[in-house]
């Protein structure tokens, strides 16, 4: 029997579910990008206040350019199965702060009508670093990229994330209505800030006073978000439905940790989301650092080098020596030049990261993580290998781990068939190809200016560093690099 509100009665005994009146809930958070993390993470959040009483933040969550979620939810009335998985012990429950689901082109009247009505108060996003359509490098929006170019040529069926918020707040503004929030829970340092830049620079080719309006008016609160949850794999929603004793079409399997740190700065108001641990602080910049070097760039760096030696996840690729000989030295460099949040031993930090990535319950694929590295290299192990090149310090680790990335691109550009998932996928794949000499391969690499920015091609030292970790790891017998490279 499916997942829906009349068939929880049938829900299996102990798996908690939702004992608040859904009906009564009043839908205010608009959340854009409702994949897994949201729904393990925010809409859990969200679930924990509306369940202490306080039913004013309902979320309707929307896919801007799929129904999928829409077709799996809608029938089970926004109800899934979370499933917390510890390394012995699990615990499954429904949540049911996901009041309605849009999805695709055919709802996009909806959405902004919705997004458009003073009922949304808080726009929230996870659309993952691409989303924001910016230069990883220069931060600058890239007005050029067909998606963006296409919102603006027809603002009033906008088909991206930042054509949305932006057409909304435009139709706000002229109808006298306060903005909402645009809240980013996106794995990038100063994530609010990002948005901002990002949605004022759109703005500001469509209409001058509604920049100005977005900028004296709209709170972007910056987040710093954590909790490790794998794409969802069909024997995680065996698993979870014979648990729950229901069928539910897109069930999520995360971690038992979760960690949400958010800026206090919101336009209408907003949840109590302390309720379910979440914090408010002022030193948000501190987090993010520390766990977008620390977790994510220990993640990345898991990977590429669990991708080069058969490991396909993360728990496995923790089992191997020689990548936790890789991963030790890296977090030292990391952590040298880390300003940690008031009060947080970073070496503690890393050990507890250590424990997470062993979870052997979190079947956490190597690939899915390699995805999107010319969007995730820049904050997760270029900013901390900035720091460190300013200090003069050198960073054999950070420099194999780059190395690493670009091994992982060049097997993909001499595999037939193979992919790489990735908005620069053409231009780093033609770069991959244009030699088969080790010091080539690296040279044209390192030119990507969007990753790499001008200063790091320009430093004889670390080029120098790179290619020696790159011809490191390509002659390692435990590596398995693309064949054709030469010394
Ligand atoms: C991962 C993150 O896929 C990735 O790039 O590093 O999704 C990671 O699992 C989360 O940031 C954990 O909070």
């Amino acid at each position: 029997m499916r997942l829906s509100e009349k068939s929880l009665t049938q829900l299996s005994g102990g798996v908690a579910k939702p004992g608040y009146d859904r009906s009564k809930v009043v839908g205010s958070i608009v959340h854009l990008g409702i994949g897994a993390f949201h729904r393990a993470h925010q809409a859990m959040f969200t679930d924990a206040v509306l369940a202490s009483g306080d039913l004013a933040w309902g979320i309707i969550g929307a896919s801007v350019n799929s129904a999928k979620m829409k077709n799996a939810l809608v029938p089970q009335d926004g109800l899934y199965a979370l499933a917390e998985m510890g390394a012995d012990s699990e615990k499954v429950r429904i949540i049911g702060s996901i009041i309605d689901v849009l999805g695709g082109a055919e709802d996009a009247d909806k959405l902004l009508a919705k997004m458009s009505d003073l009922s949304t108060r808080i726009v929230s996003i996870t659309v993952t670093e691409k989303g924001y359509y910016l230069d990883p490098a220069s931060g600058q929006l890239q007005l050029q990229a067909p998606a963006i170019a296409a919102d603006l040529a027809a603002l009033a069926t906008p088909k991206t994330i930042l054509g949305f918020i932006v057409q909304a707040l435009k139709k706000r503004k002229a109808a006298g209505i306060p903005p909402f929030t645009v809240l980013s829970c996106d794995n990038l340092p100063n994530n609010g800030k990002l948005a901002k830049a990002a949605v004022l620079a759109f703005a500001r080719q469509v209409d001058a006073d509604l920049a100005a309006w977005i900028e004296a008016s709209v709170c972007f609160p910056c987040t710093m978000v954590d909790r490790i949850t794998p794409a969802t794999t069909d024997a995680d929603r065996a698993h979870v439905n014979q648990v729950i004793g229901l069928d539910d079409a897109w069930p999520v399997v995360t971690e038992q940790f979760v960690q949400w740190v958010i800026e206090d700065q919101f336009t209408l108001g907003r949840p109590d989301w302390t309720i379910a641990g979440a914090v408010f602080s002022d030193e948000i910049e501190c987090w993010e650092n520390m766990k977008l070097r620390c977790l994510n760039g220990a993640h990345s760096t898991l990977a590429y080098l669990g991708q080069l030696t058969g490991r396909e996840t993360v728990a496995d690729a923790m089992q191997l020596p020689l990548i936790t000989d890789i991963l030790d030295p890296l977090w030292v460099e990391i952590r040298e030049v880390l300003h940690a949040p008031k009060g947080v031993n970073p070496a503690e930090y890393v050990e507890s990261l250590k424990q997470r990535f062993r979870n052997p319950a979190l079947k956490h694929r190597t690939a899915q993580i390699a995805s999107d590295g010319s969007q995730k290299l820049p904050q997760r192990l270029l900013a901390p290998l900035r720091d460190r090149l300013a200090k003069g310090l050198a960073s054999p680790a950070i420099a194999t781990a780059i190395a690493a990335w670009m091994h992982y691109a060049v097997k993909i550009a001499h595999t037939p068939d193979a992919v790489l998932n990735d908005p620069q996928s053409a231009e780093i794949l033609a770069r991959a190809r244009l030699s088969s000499d080790a010091p080539s391969i690296v040279g044209h690499l390192l030119a990507l200016d969007k990753i790499f920015g001008a200063d790091l091609p320009a430093n004889a030292d670390f080029r120098a560093l790179l290619i020696a970790k790159f011809v490191e790891l390509a002659t390692n017998p435990e590596v398995a690099t693309a064949a054709a490279i030469r010394f």
